[in-house]
């Protein structure tokens, strides 16, 4: 502040004398001089701390292990708790910042894409009650190659080269069934392997 300019903020606030017209005019064309921009020194963090949310939400939110209760409890693809992908980064960027590629779904929620050969994505499940079940896969495929995938359960393989049939575009969905499982009760991992490209993974359900 420079000097004089105290004297008329005091003035206004009614704490001090009124200063003479001259000195007045003095201290404020004076002020005026100083807060020019080419008079100011620029603090990066100052200006920062101006226009900056502080603390901002992180985007996307991180999602924390789910263990999916089968049979019935739906089992989104991009819950996973384990995964390999063979592309660094998250190219749809959404739900998750490692290297499996989310985007948002046609029909709701979030769907696995940009799926490569030799992907993988696991799931933590609990059976609550041990029996014979079908999996059902919510796909979508847009070519007849490269259309196939392994599931394993608990590292061994309990159906190889599933087909996913052509539904015409990455967004439009049909619902795959893989038969008469045998799931004991109890804590496993379930595993689609990707041996195949041309499609989505919207969602898995075990009943
Ligand atoms: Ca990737
Ligand atoms: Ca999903």
């Amino acid at each position: 502040m420079v000097p004089g300019f105290q004297d008329i903020l005091d003035y206004w606030s009614g704490t001090g004398s009124q200063p003479s017209v001259a000195d007045a005019k003095t201290a404020l064309t004076a002020q005026v001089e100083a807060l020019k921009l080419d008079n100011c020194d620029y603090y990066y963090e100052v200006v920062q701390s101006v226009i900056m949310t502080p603390n901002p939400t992180p985007s996307p939110t991180p999602v924390g292990p789910i263990i999916f209760s089968v049979p019935g409890t739906r089992i989104e693809a991009e819950d996973y708790t384990g995964s390999y992908d063979i592309t660094s980064g998250n190219t749809g960027g959404c739900h998750r910042t490692d290297d499996v590629d989310i985007e948002v779904c046609s029909e709701r929620g979030y769907n696995v894409g940009w799926i490569d050969i030799g992907d993988w994505l696991s799931y933590d499940i609990n059976v609550t009650t041990g029996g014979t079940y079908n999996i059902y896969l919510r796909m979508a495929c847009t070519n007849l190659q490269y259309n196939s995938l392994d599931i394993q359960l608990d590292s061994t393989t309990i159906a190889s080269s599933v087909s996913v049939p052509l539904t015409g575009a990455w967004q439009n969905w049909t619902t795959i069934m893989v038969a008469n499982i045998i799931f004991s009760a109890g804590a496993h991992t379930l595993r689609i392997n990707f041996t195949g490209k041309n499609y989505n993974l919207n969602w898995i359900e075990i009943n």
